[in-house]
């Protein structure tokens, strides 16, 4: 049911025991969007937790998820949300860390709706808001917030983007031939 679900990570697999990473969503029907970000950190082996937290369902859950963040070791939070997406805002007025959020197009509005929730934050604070449905960016950007203090990470990183390099200036030299 929706309570279970809410009560306890979407799969225990996932969450690590000391993350640095939070990667929440307001519904397990955000899940499929949400899981590139989990394989991003998985490949660039940045530990992190996987769970749902919602602003509207479970209000309480959410205020004592976002206060313990930082206490508990995390870095950033990468929070999905689709429609009246209040989550990623409402968590980042309750912790001083990063919160980049993800967009969740629904099956009415496009995502625009999600998307215009999540970058319209009033000044003061502030939520790092990748494109709709783009988890794979808010998790290489978290990424690059645990990068810049180690230097081991930043390296992935690079290597990731002269991969990258690589792979587009072959497709050159193929059409070439
Ligand atoms: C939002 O409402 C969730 O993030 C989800 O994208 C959307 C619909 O949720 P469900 O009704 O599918 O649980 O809060």
């Amino acid at each position: 049911s929706l309570q279970e679900t809410v009560d306890k990570p979407v799969s225990s697999d996932f969450s690590h025991p000391h993350p640095l990473i939070g990667i929440i969503m307001g519904s397990d029907s955000d899940l499929p969007v949400m899981l590139p970000a989990a394989q991003i950190l998985k490949r660039f082996a940045i530990p992190f937790e996987l769970t749902i937290v919602s602003a509207h369902r479970t209000p309480d859950r959410m205020q004592v998820y976002a206060r313990q963040t930082a206490a508990r070791g995390l870095r950033a939070i990468i929070a999905g949300a689709g429609g009246a997406a209040h989550l990623p805002g409402m968590v980042a007025a309750q912790t001083a860390l990063p919160v980049i959020g993800v967009p969740v197009k629904g099956s009415t509005l496009d995502g625009v709706d999600s998307l215009h929730s999540i970058v319209q934050m009033p000044r003061g604070i502030p939520v790092a808001t990748v494109a709709i449905n783009n988890s794979t960016n808010a998790a290489l950007l978290a990424v690059r917030i645990v990068g810049s203090a180690d230097v081991e990470v930043l390296q992935r990183m690079q290597e990731y983007m002269d991969s990258m390099e690589k792979e587009v200036l072959g497709k050159v030299e193929k059409l070439r031939e």
